[in-house]
């Protein structure tokens, strides 16, 4: 993929001309930056939303602040709560949702240089986009590990030991086991550093999808693009700086409604439909 610097960056302002630029093929570099809310149509919660999201649902777990059981050094003196709360956030087998099937669209039409993900429920994978195209900037559940020894733990035995309200052990040193999601405290998979700064520098779009953008260092991401690259926001609340520049789109409300509608503009509703079979 070429970096689009020199050509004349596309000028969008609603979301009829976001369909037609997506239409005309405008976008070859299309980076895509998303969090919880394009899974809350899945059945997963979120972490900020008022009432529903899970931080405010935490009384019942007495933490000390609400992002503790997220915390690796909490966890190391107490792992009941996450495992506790992992168990009631995971439905047993969400699926992809409308929003997740259009970008595998973007992808098959080639015009997706990246997915960048805050969530850990692999819906992106399992919508159909490949593992080159995806960074899991905060780890999945596919895989866990032994907080004290690294030794790799069977996820089907985390899962086992979770549904039993049980705390998995490693076998090899009865340290505490982990799924390979990225805690407060805890570093990004290298993969996200030697991948963002390229990935940023060439984007000609960057789309933006159900994220507070509260969360570094992946919150910093819209800021590396260049000024005249154009910034979309499918949000339920304005997020981030999106909306200080020029360039700037913000399509506010549910995203699965917001796609549903550009999905129509761009008459691919039909093509997305037969995804999911
Ligand atoms: P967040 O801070 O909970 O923010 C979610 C954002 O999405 C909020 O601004 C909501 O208003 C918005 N939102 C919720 N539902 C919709 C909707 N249907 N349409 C449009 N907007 C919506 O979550 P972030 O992802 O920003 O925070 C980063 C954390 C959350 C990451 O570390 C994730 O691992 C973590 N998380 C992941 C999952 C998952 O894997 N599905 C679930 C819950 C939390």
């Amino acid at each position: 993929s070429q970096s689009n610097k020199g050509s004349k960056p596309c000028k969008l302002d609603s979301i009829e001309s976001l369909a037609t630029a997506l239409k005309q093929g405008c976008f070859s570099n299309i980076v895509v930056l998303i969090g919880a809310g394009i899974s809350t149509a899945a059945g997963i919660p979120d972490f900020r939303t008022p009432k529903t999201g899970l931080y405010d649902n935490l009384d019942k777990y007495s933490l000390p602040y609400p992002t503790a059981v997220f915390d690796i050094s909490f966890f190391r003196r107490d792992p009941q709560p996450f495992y506790k709360v992992a168990k009631e956030l995971m439905p047993t087998s969400p699926q992809p949702t409308l929003a997740h099937r259009f970008l595998v669209m973007l992808n098959d039409r080639r015009m997706l240089r990246r997915i960048y993900t805050q969530n850990v429920d692999s819906l992106e994978l399992a919508a159909g986009i490949p593992q080159s195209r995806l960074v899991q900037a905060h780890g999945s559940m596919t895989r866990a590990h032994c907080i004290e020894c690294h030794a790799e733990h069977p996820i089907e035995k985390v899962r086992e030991a979770m549904k039993n309200n049980q705390i998995p052990v490693c076998e090899n040193c009865t340290g505490v086991v982990k799924p390979d999601i990225v805690f407060f405290g805890e570093g990004l998979p290298e993969r996200f550093f030697t991948l963002s700064v390229n990935d940023l520098r060439v984007a000609d779009l960057l789309l933006i999808i159900g994220t507070s953008l509260v969360v570094m260092p992946v919150a910093g991401l819209p800021e590396m693009v260049d000024d005249q690259v154009p910034r979309v926001l499918m949000n339920k609340e304005p997020s981030g700086d999106i909306g200080e520049r020029p360039n700037d789109l913000l399509l506010l409300g549910d995203c699965q409604e917001t796609i549903s509608r550009l999905s129509a503009l761009c008459g691919w509703q039909d093509e997305i439909q037969r995804q999911k079979l």
